[in-house]
């Protein structure tokens, strides 16, 4: 996939580029985040691509892609609804669960799908919907390999290959239109990411994202690339220790398509869909830690929005970086406010003690027997999402939708429920504790 977007999206290529060299000098300067990096297996993977994404346009769809993503060990966490944002879409992203998965492939697809419920003109509801129900977005072969790995529990290695190269098609780019030039102006007029959705004949993976060790040096340098990028970046401020998710990206390209006219024949026009996205990632926050962060970037947003051309991108950022000022910035004051998720494990002292003197972890942690590490946030922001979103549909795009979230329906339409990711974190440092416990009280067993 990511070789099919550098071909089809030069820009994008130009952005790896950009990204490869920046972190190669952020690791010269820090060599102590390159052996990290390099213990745990990360080195070598670290300019590749974090996340895509994709906009589908019925249950149907949305329900087979998860039963494609499954076949490839990706499944859905979280909801998002973005139609508090002006987006009519709700969304959750695919992803590996489980350290062990991460690792082995940290890419997520953010996916969203269309909500025509919100769109208030009922001849276009009905119109776009039967547009969508006539498409199939994926090949025949992809569908019976799905059913197939149902069956069987995985696949060989020659359907394995045929699987991913059935399953591409569904993300490629189609610059023939499914639709009428009319028609298409109709959905375009009516907002842009319905004309995007309904009029190509498949979901067309609309950006990619690799994971930058510095944002804003990215962000900074991609104008003399010759690229242009949005105007700030999302998410929280620049700190020492990173929260949650900040991510950028270059505008979207308009691109040559064609639409089939009344009398068959073809009609040059163009698309603006497609774009490329930069993310940087920091700790996953507790619920508490999670309100203060939306309840901060609330109030820099009150004192400040952001403008779609650039022009308060300054003021901008020191608006939040000054509303940010009552979030802990080291790893121990997070920790002591309960605000973000870590990893505990034992120190090498730890592990060669003979007894914990305590079972409380404040203790052990005080005796240098156990130390945290942050849990990186894999997941997503709504906030940020359609920060993204808008300004890669034009600034113009924006539109007053009635919040309505609807995650009971969007699991309907999904055939399962989503992973609650904090459930989840929590999960992982309630293991990681016990097992510092567990080899701690064995020592002393042992004794
Ligand atoms: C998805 C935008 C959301 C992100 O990184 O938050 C997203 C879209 O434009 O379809 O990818
Ligand atoms: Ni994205």
């Amino acid at each position: 996939m990511s070789a099919m977007y550098r071909n089809e999206v030069p820009a994008y290529g130009t952005l790896m580029a950009l990204v490869t060299k920046v972190n190669a000098g952020t690791l010269a300067a820090d060599p102590t985040q390159r052996k990290r990096l390099e213990e745990t297996d990360q080195l070598e993977r670290i300019s590749q691509e974090r996340h895509g994404a994709i906009r589908l346009g019925t249950p149907q769809e949305l329900s087979m892609m998860r039963r494609v993503f499954a076949v490839m060990g990706m499944f859905p966490v979280g909801y998002y609804d973005l139609s508090t944002a002006g987006v009519p879409v709700h969304s959750t992203a695919f992803r590996p669960v489980g350290d062990a998965a991460l690792k082995r492939n940290p890419f997520r697809v953010f996916t969203s799908l269309l909500r025509l419920d919100l769109i208030a003109d009922e001849a276009l509801r009905a119109d776009a919907g039967a547009i969508l129900d006539k498409r199939r977005i994926f090949t025949a072969v992809a569908v019976e390999l799905t059913e197939k790995a149902e069956k069987q529990g995985g696949l060989d290695e020659a359907d394995a290959e045929r699987f991913v190269s059935e399953a591409l098609e569904t993300f490629r780019w189609h610059d023939r239109a499914n639709v009428s030039p009319a028609m298409y102006h109709r959905l375009h007029d009516a907002h842009r990411l319905i004309a995007d959705v309904v009029s190509f004949k498949g979901p067309h993976i609309n950006h990619l994202t690799p994971r930058t060790l510095d944002i804003d040096a990215v962000q900074a340098q991609m104008p003399d690339y010759g690229i242009a990028p949005k105007a700030i970046v999302e998410g929280p401020p620049t700190r020492d220790c990173p929260i949650l998710l900040r991510q950028t990206s270059f505008k979207a390209l308009e691109e040559p398509v064609s639409f089939e006219a009344e009398d068959g024949s073809w009609q040059e026009g163009s698309h603006t869909a497609r774009f490329g996205e930069i993310e940087q990632r920091g700790i996953a926050l507790t619920p508490k830690g999670r309100a203060l962060y939306d309840d901060l970037l609330n109030a820099s947003r009150k004192i400040i929005r952001p403008a779609a051309d650039g022009s308060n991108a300054v003021d901008y950022d020191k608006a939040l970086s000054e509303a940010f000022r009552p979030f802990p910035d080291s790893w121990a004051g997070i920790r002591a406010e309960d605000l973000g998720y870590f990893a505990y494990s034992l120190t090498a002292k730890g592990k060669t003690a003979k007894a914990g003197s305590s079972e409380h972890l404040d203790d052990l942690i005080a005796e240098g027997l156990v130390q945290f590490d942050p849990i990186v946030y894999e997941d997503f922001l709504p906030v940020s999402a359609a920060g993204i979103f808008q300004s890669n549909l034009g600034d113009d795009a924006a539109q007053e939708f009635t919040a309505s979230p609807n995650q009971q329906r969007f699991e309907q339409d999904l055939g399962t429920t989503v992973l609650n990711e904090f459930d989840h974190y929590q999960g992982i440092e309630e293991a990681s504790i016990a097992e510092c416990l567990t080899a701690l009280a064995h020592a002393e067993a042992a004794e």
